[in-house]
């Protein structure tokens, strides 16, 4: 059995439909913290699950039997900066607990996210080395990059089954990110489609590693499915799919909806960016598991339009 913990999140929520559609709507359960997503909620099995709390995620593990777990749940990088002690609790301990519960063998295997943010100002910024220097000026990045090196700690030491990836910016139409730094390149498809204007908190040239949420899900289905001895890396994998800028996704979303606007207004989101990675190397994820990217800026920008055209249009969605 399996359980998603930060299940109503922009990426536990799209884990949830996948892993329910592979393995079975009652093998998988869903967990968050509160009933924020209430199509996540009504959708299947779902246990309010404090992630913070061992005994919490201790006893539902117990009551469902399971086996494998997701820890999707964290405090993003833009709200990290407001809240850093909360970041770093939150991020830290819930990991710990999922670890701790493995090495007792309460379960069997997890998959924790890590983050391009891993990496700092110091870092080479093109095609970022899967080994390379790693300052990382945000608590979300302290976190994950910590994170990382439990991880690996924990599968050398106590032969814990611990799968990641260092996810760039990841965009998608289901489920609103929620206080990241690369949250501009989903707001802007709502907005192009709503207002035909977006004011973004991101320079025109500030070039990120981004990702769709079809290709994030993809790539960590086949990291859980690869055979132990082809997860080489126990820390994290660097995972990359394309590169943008503010302004060549406008100029994407202005060939399908030429009347669209742009403005740059930068916040303190600049800094966090400015501190990342353009472009990443994940030529270890491709030759250890085969990863490979699907998606294309024009892909992407295509199905957000079309999804997010008929969710605001009113045209009657298709259950999931
Ligand atoms: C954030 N979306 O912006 C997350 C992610 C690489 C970016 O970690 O904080």
């Amino acid at each position: 059995k399996i359980l998603i913990i930060g299940a109503c999140g922009q990426i536990g929520s799209e884990l949830t439909y996948k892993l329910r559609h592979i393995y079975g709507d009652d093998n998988v359960i869903a967990s968050d913290i509160s009933y924020s997503n209430k199509e996540i909620v009504n959708s299947g099995i779902f246990e309010i699950v404090d992630a913070q709390d061992y005994a919490s995620v201790k006893t539902c593990i117990e009551k469902f039997k399971i086996d494998t777990v997701y820890l999707m749940a964290a405090m993003l990088s833009a709200t990290g900066e407001k809240y850093p002690v909360k970041a770093w609790d939150l991020n830290t301990s819930s990991l710990f607990h999922v670890l701790n519960l493995a090495k007792a063998k309460f379960i069997k295997k997890i998959f924790w996210p890590s983050s391009i943010a891993v990496f700092g100002p110091t870092t080479p910024t093109e095609y970022t080395p899967q080994y390379t220097v790693m300052e990382p000026t945000t608590v979300y990045g302290i976190t994950k990059q910590v994170g990382e090196r439990w991880c690996e700690y924990y599968h050398n030491k106590y032969n814990v089954d611990v799968r990641s990836l260092r996810y760039p910016g990841i965009i998608s139409w289901k489920t609103l990110p929620g206080g990241g730094t690369t949250d501009y390149a989903v707001e802007i498809y709502h907005k192009a489609i709503t207002d035909k204007f977006y004011d973004c908190f991101l320079k025109t040239d500030t070039k990120l590693p981004m990702m769709f949420m079809d290709d994030a899900i993809k790539a960590t289905i086949d990291i859980m499915k690869a055979k132990p001895s082809a997860v080489k890396i126990r820390s994290s994998y660097n995972l990359a799919a394309i590169s943008f800028t503010p302004r060549e996704v406008a100029a994407c979303i202005k060939k399908h909806i030429p009347e669209f606007k742009i403005v740059y207004n930068p916040d303190y989101r600049q800094q966090i960016a400015n501190s990342w990675p353009k472009s990443i190397n994940d030529s270890y994820a491709r030759q250890d598991w085969s990863w490979k990217h699907a998606f294309s800026l024009e892909g992407i920008t295509e199905e957000m339009l079309f999804q997010l055209n008929k969710r605001y249009n009113g045209i009657l969605r298709k259950s999931h």
